[in-house]
């Protein structure tokens, strides 16, 4: 059988339709209206802002057919925006009207009560058994989103499924053969995939209740610290694709770049063992165009092929002019790289010195990658990379950046430090701190921060708690902290010291030293909420 998919340009696509290949379906793209009537099975996956969605959809003539098919009842599926999309509007996009198929609006997530975009893994409550969720047994699936449907009883019957994030949201919704996720369930591992399997499958399935299908509860469910493995990739001196791995920063061993293993493969390894989502940091991405590095497209290519958890590629992302003095914006280059099977960019040098220029003019001139990405892809597609390095004072009143009190004084006993942020991998330092710089990121449009440090980076002596939490204090967006794991008990240390969103970790990873799944026990022993 067939499945046609409902794809309008505007993101990462690719992963849906490894995962409908994967499930052993063949998949054509919609070309035209009548495709949308026609269609077997229609998959819709949302991608990009409300507004931009809708005027895509409008553009192409896509609104009225999309109306008649879910109105005729014919199976169709609807993934993350487009099941906002099925409301009458957005708060994200005042004035621009959805399908109006259910009543209300898309509102966005009240401030202060958990970080906003949710990214990560959270449960949901069934409503009403589906043979969708046959074989589903309660497992966490993947969110990533600002905006949510609350329950009204205006829409009564189409509620499928609710998730909890500081307030209760409508998580799925299905009426006969019409259904749609907030979450991914291309990107959610194993039981997405097998989500997804059931809706393939068709309508004529028989419910089975003998799973949590069948049993409703009304336990509040809880987003998931999540657990990510990094994988610092470039070219070694022979010119093969190696995964490496620095002691801060710095990865040769003996003149040698270390070789860790290859790209692809790793990945893989990680997924199969549990891990949350992969990060590749393409670290010498400030030297070489992305454009022209095609082995970085082509891992995320085949690493998505097998890989249904989100995947996140950093280095390189920035404007760059070529040698034959063609230019391409830094647009260009995420979307090549969201094409080719990314869920987020990560950006690290461009973004301090986007920061730098939004410092001293206080303007915002819509021409940054962190701007112009995040317009086009949504916040939560904008990662910012920060690579940060104590400077130690003795008082507060030497420095004008914001500093902390540390429990790690410096080499001549200061007490005090404040966290200077670098480009080109820790190379050059820049008279920027790293609160002035994630603020100024936020106030962008980042949706996540990645927060190394240099200090603790491949020192296997645990994060640093003190960057962690005063990084958290300073913005709403969800904040990974990396660097320094060298056990278990690190991650346990970084979710009960500070409210950090998940935990990233490289080298214990590839040297086999912890499995992921330690990292998890541990941590749910410890009464921390994983996947
Ligand atoms: O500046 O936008 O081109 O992006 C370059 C990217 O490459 C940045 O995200 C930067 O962090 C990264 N990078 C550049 N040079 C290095 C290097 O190591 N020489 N790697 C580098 C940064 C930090 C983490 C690492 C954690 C965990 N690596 O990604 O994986 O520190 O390590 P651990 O668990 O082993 O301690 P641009």
């Amino acid at each position: 059988m067939n499945v046609t998919l409902l794809d309008y340009g505007a993101g990462n696509v690719r992963s849906v339709r490894n995962a409908i290949r994967k499930l052993g379906y063949s998949v054509s793209d919609v070309t035209g209206p009548e495709d949308i009537i026609n269609a077997q099975r229609l998959i819709f996956p949302g991608v990009g802002s409300f507004g931009l969605v809708m005027n895509r959809l409008s553009q192409k003539g896509y609104i009225a057919p999309l109306q008649q098919r879910i109105l005729e009842n014919k199976p169709f599926l609807g993934i993350c925006v487009a099941l906002q999309s099925l409301y009458e509007g957005s708060e994200e996009s005042p004035g621009v009207h959805g399908l109006g198929i259910l009543k209300g609006q898309v509102k966005r997530f009240p401030a202060g009560v958990h970080a906003v975009p949710q990214i990560g893994w959270n449960g949901i409550k069934l409503q009403q058994p589906s043979a969708l969720f046959n074989d589903y047994n309660d497992e966490k699936l993947y969110f990533v989103h600002s905006y949510y449907a609350a329950d009204e009883s205006r829409n009564a019957q189409w509620c499928l499924a609710k998730t909890d994030y500081g307030i209760e949201f409508v998580s799925a919704v299905a009426k006969g053969n019409v259904t749609a996720f907030q979450f991914h369930p291309e990107k959610s591992g194993k039981a997405g995939l097998k989500i997804l399997e059931n809706y393939l499958a068709g309508t004529e399935q028989q419910i089975d209740i003998n799973t949590k299908n069948g049993q409703f509860s009304d336990k509040r469910t809880k987003i998931a610290k999540r657990i990510i493995a990094c994988l610092d990739v470039r070219s070694n001196d022979s010119g093969d694709l190696v995964v490496t791995k620095g002691d801060q920063y710095d990865v040769r061993d003996k003149g040698e770049v270390r070789n860790l293993g290859k790209p692809v493969e790793l990945a893989k390894r990680y997924y199969e063992e549990g891990a949350d989502e992969i990060t590749f940091l393409n670290i010498t991405g400030f030297r070489d165009f992305p454009m022209k590095d095609q082995p970085m497209l082509e891992v995320l290519e085949r690493t998505s092929e097998n890989v249904f958890v989100p995947l996140t590629i950093g280095g390189g992302i920035r404007e760059f002019t070529d040698s034959e003095g063609a230019s391409y914006t830094s647009l260009d280059v995420a979307s090549a790289y969201f094409r080719a099977g990314a869920d987020k960019v990560s950006i690290g040098s461009d973004a301090v010195d986007t920061v730098e220029r939004f410092l001293a003019t206080k303007t915002k001139t819509g021409a940054s990658s962190i701007e112009q990405i995040s317009s086009v892809y949504g916040a939560q597609a904008v990662v910012i990379s920060v690579d940060p390095r104590r400077v130690y004072v003795s008082s507060p009143e030497l420095t004008s950046h914001h500093t902390i009190k540390t429990s790690f004084p410096g080499p001549e006993g200061q007490q005090y430090c404040w966290y200077q942020c670098t480009v080109k991998g820790g190379r050059e330092g820049r008279d920027v701190d790293v609160v002035q710089l994630v603020q100024a990121c936020e106030e962008l449009g980042a949706g996540e921060i990645l927060l190394n440090c240099i200090d603790r980076d491949g020192t296997n002596s645990g994060f640093d708690i003190e960057l962690v939490r005063m990084v958290k204090d300073a913005v709403a967006i969800p904040v990974i902290a990396s660097s320094g794991a060298g056990k278990a008990d690190h991650f346990v240390e970084v979710f009960e010291k500070t409210p950090a969103d998940a935990a990233l970790a490289a080298g214990i990873f590839h040297r086999h030293e912890v499995q992921i799944e330690d990292v998890k026990d541990l941590v749910a022993g410890a009464g921390i909420e994983v996947r």
